[in-house]
């Protein structure tokens, strides 16, 4: 019985996003994205959670959401295909998957959950792309539903990873321990039984696989205000995306890289005067480069 140890990340594991690109790569060699987020009354999670990922490296960009939301979004992110439907109860539903239906193929990871509100439709919609779509799969926020261990576990066996993006209400509302309890034994067993990989996120956010347990000492409370998870969403799912088959690099990557962006954000303009998605900002630096 092997036993997992805590293993602290360090900041040069982001060389991976600093070195070059090969020159003879094009938009198809970084990945397409599909988004499924926002709801009428909060468009901006998905719209935060769609310019992360515009901003760290993805390819394509497509997001499937609202027309409420896409009617804000695109004049802010124009780098992303939009796909809209009408809203039912004010969400998202499973509609979506027939509106980008002509390109499914195409999408090498998908990212569902910032601000889709928790209506019956939702649920419906987790279910179905949990259960039925055989592509990598980022699962963040509203997403995150009760039943989310039943779905996984009636996920096939041969299907794309799945990655859990939880914050300790959302970690309790799926059914995992308290976050003080959260150790290195019980969430590799989560992570057994619900083959997925978890980032437990917190103010040492906590990575795990099936065999390891990775902690991010980076981030701090700068962090602490509405839609920075969104943001570390949009990355985790924009690194999915260019290497599909690495889910816990992308994972562990994306929250370092979000981490290290808050610590620059925070030297620079310190924890109060700031807003979300200036961290954003800062993602260069925290690869590197100067600001
Ligand atoms: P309490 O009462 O604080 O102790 P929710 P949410 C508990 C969207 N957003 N961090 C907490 O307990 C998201 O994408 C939209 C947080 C409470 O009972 C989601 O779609 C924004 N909560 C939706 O809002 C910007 C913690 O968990 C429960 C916790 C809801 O997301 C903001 C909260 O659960 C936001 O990102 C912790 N460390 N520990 C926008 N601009 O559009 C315990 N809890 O209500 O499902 O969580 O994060 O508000
Ligand atoms: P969410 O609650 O989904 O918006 O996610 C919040 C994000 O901010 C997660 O990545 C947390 O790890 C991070 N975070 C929030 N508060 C702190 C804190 N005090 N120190 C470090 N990271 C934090
Ligand atoms: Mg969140």
């Amino acid at each position: 019985d092997l036993k997992p140890e805590m293993c602290i990340l360090r900041q040069n594991i982001l060389w991976q996003l600093a070195s070059f690109r090969e020159p003879a790569t094009y938009k198809r060699t970084y990945g397409h994205l599909l988004v499924l987020a926002g709801s009428d009354s909060m468009p901006g999670a998905c719209l935060m959670a769609t310019m992360a990922a515009a901003n760290s490296g993805c390819g394509l960009l497509t997001v499937g959401t609202l027309e409420s939301v896409a009617r804000a979004g695109i004049p802010l992110q124009p780098e992303a295909m939009w796909k809209a439907i009408p809203s039912i109860e004010g969400t998202l539903h499973d509609g979506i998957l027939e509106e980008v239906e002509s390109r499914f193929d195409d999408f090498s990871c998908i990212l569902i959950g910032p601000g889709l509100g928790r209506t019956q439709g939702v649920q419906d919609l987790v279910k179905k792309v949990i259960e039925t779509v055989d592509k990598p799969i980022v699962v963040d926020a509203d997403a995150l539903v009760p039943d989310l261990q039943e779905h996984l576990q009636a996920r096939p066996k041969e299907f794309s990873p799945v990655v859990l993006t939880p914050h300790p209400g959302e970690w309790k509302r799926i059914g995992g321990e308290t976050f003080e309890d959260s150790g290195a034994s019980s969430l590799t067993q989560f992570c057994q039984r619900n083959r997925c990989i978890v980032i437990l996120k917190g103010p040492r956010t906590r990575i795990a696989n099936a065999f390891n347990v990775y902690l991010s000492p980076f981030g701090g409370p700068v962090l602490a205000r509405g839609g920075t998870g969104d943001l570390l969403a949009g990355m985790v799912s924009s690194l999915l995306s260019q290497d599909p088959k690495n889910p816990t690099s992308a994972a562990t990557l994306a929250t370092v890289w979000h981490g290290r962006a808050a610590d620059c954000l925070a030297r620079a303009r310190g924890n109060w005067a700031v807003r979300t998605t200036l961290l954003l900002d800062f993602l260069p630096e925290a690869l590197g480069f100067k600001h």
